[in-house]
């Protein structure tokens, strides 16, 4: 297991938030970009704990995952929290973009939180050896 966190005696890490691009219709539809309010949610408490937090908003310009997978390779963080609102259709987006940079960032934490992996964590971890944790419920917490 790969160290996370201070209360393990680590410094503070350099933690990256990506939320992806939504190409489902609900997210298409309403013309204007909403801000990702889950990894948002989570990213405030790594901040006031005193981690380094950056957050890249995908779905911002509609990038595309290799290109994802590029900008986290560069950035090589300690921990990679990928993100989405929590919805299935979201699911096979994440795991082709951290298969993608699994192997790119092999001393990167990858932790992935949300109402799907909440409910689905043992099939992901099963069928998804990249991820390291599942965070199930609310992330702040
Ligand atoms: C806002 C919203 C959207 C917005 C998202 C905007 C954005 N940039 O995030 C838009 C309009 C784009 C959207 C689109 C869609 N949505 Co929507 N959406 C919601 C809604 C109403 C709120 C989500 C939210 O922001 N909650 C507030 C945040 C703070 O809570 P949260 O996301 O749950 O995050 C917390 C935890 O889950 C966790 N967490 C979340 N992410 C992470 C990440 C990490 C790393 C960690 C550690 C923890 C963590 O910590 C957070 C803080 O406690 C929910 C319903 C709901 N009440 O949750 C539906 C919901 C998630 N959507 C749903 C659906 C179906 C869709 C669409 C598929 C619709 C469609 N047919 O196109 C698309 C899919 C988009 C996609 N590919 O993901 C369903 C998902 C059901 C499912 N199993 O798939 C929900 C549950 C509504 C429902 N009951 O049907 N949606």
């Amino acid at each position: 297991m790969r160290p996370v966190g201070r209360e393990n005696g680590c410094a503070a890490v350099n933690i990256l938030l990506v939320n992806i691009a939504h190409p489902a219709i609900g997210s298409r539809l309403a013309g204007e970009h909403l801000p990702p309010l889950g990894l948002l949610a989570v990213g405030g408490p790594l901040l006031d704990a005193g981690h380094s937090v950056r957050l890249i908003d995908g779905d911002h310009d509609n990038t595309p995952v290799y290109a994802l997978a590029d900008e986290i390779a560069a950035a090589r963080p300690d921990a990679l929290l990928p993100g989405h609102s929590g919805s299935t259709p979201a699911q096979p987006i994440l795991d082709e973009l951290t298969r993608l940079v699994r192997p790119r960032c092999p001393e990167t934490s990858i932790v992935l939180g949300g109402v799907f992996p909440t409910f689905h964590w043992a099939d992901i971890l099963r069928s998804q050896p990249q991820y390291d944790y599942i965070v199930r419920g609310e992330g702040e917490a």
